[in-house]
């Protein structure tokens, strides 16, 4: 048994999602009885909150666009603040399955943090080019930090512990791509654990990628540079929860 579904807080991060938000809250809320689903809703411009609300999920809007790691912050800092035991982040656009979240919560008894990760054998998802080379060096190379294999460290599929919750609400990487690679060194350099398990990818139900085909071609340079900050930060301190177990 992992983390109960009642002391779990599903994060949304969500921009101009109107077209699949409403969707992907009510499949969440009926695969997933008992269920909090926070929608974040970044500044769109689109609805995206309203179709968030009239699903029933409760919804933060941000005043203008901080980026996905901004908005998970606030997603941590909820959890935090209301006692939440798990957060897991499932994107608006229904490419997470949320019947795999229990898999999820399952390992979290054993782990600060569970990625759902794309290539690990289940579904059809491909990289392709300079996107799939970076997410291969990235991955060798926070394997290394984390001590085990993690094979897809730019998945925003991820499950957070009651460390991690107390760890990213008050440190929570905001800078572009940040928000998963970052999170990930931020959080094992702090002696917090991290494993993977395999999920299927869907495609999206609605609306737009944030990521063009350009941004892709200029991943490979910004990610290895994101992980070169990631670690030229001091470790961060060990939350207190730790030090009390130690
Ligand atoms: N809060 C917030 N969410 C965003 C932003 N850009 C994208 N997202 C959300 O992040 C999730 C993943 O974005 P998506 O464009 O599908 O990325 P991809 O799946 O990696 O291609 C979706 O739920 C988006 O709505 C942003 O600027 N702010
Ligand atoms: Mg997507």
């Amino acid at each position: 048994m992992g983390t109960a579904l009642g002391q779990t807080l599903i994060v949304m991060p969500a921009y101009n999602e109107s077209q699949s938000v409403g969707r992907v809250v009510s499949e969440t809320r009926a695969i997933l009885p008992d269920i909090t689903v926070l929608v974040v809703d970044d500044g769109s411009t689109d609805g995206t909150a309203d179709a968030a609300r009239a699903a029933g999920a409760l919804v933060a809007t941000l005043p203008f666009n901080l980026g996905v790691g901004g908005a998970m912050r606030v997603g941590f800092r909820y959890a935090a603040q209301h006692g939440y035991r798990a957060v897991v982040q499932i994107d608006a656009d229904g490419q997470h399955d949320p019947a795999t979240v229990t898999g999820l919560l399952d390992r979290l008894e054993d782990y600060d943090i569970v990625i759902g990760a794309r290539f690990a054998g289940e579904g059809a998802y491909v990289m392709s080019g300079p996107r799939r080379w970076a997410s291969k060096v990235l991955a060798w190379t926070i394997s290394r930090t984390a001590g085990t294999k993690l094979t897809d460290t730019t998945s925003g599929f991820r499950a957070s512990g009651p460390r991690a919750i107390e760890l990213f609400e008050r440190e929570y990487p905001a800078e572009y791509l940040g928000d998963t690679i970052e999170s990930l060194v931020l959080a094992c350099r702090a002696g917090l654990t991290a494993t993977q398990v395999p999920t299927a990818m869907r495609d999206r139900s609605g609306g737009a990628p944030s990521h063009s085909p350009l941004r892709a071609a200029v991943y490979l340079a910004r990610a290895t540079l994101a992980l070169l900050f990631a670690y030229a930060r001091p470790k961060a301190v060990a939350p207190r929860t730790i030090e009390a177990t130690a």
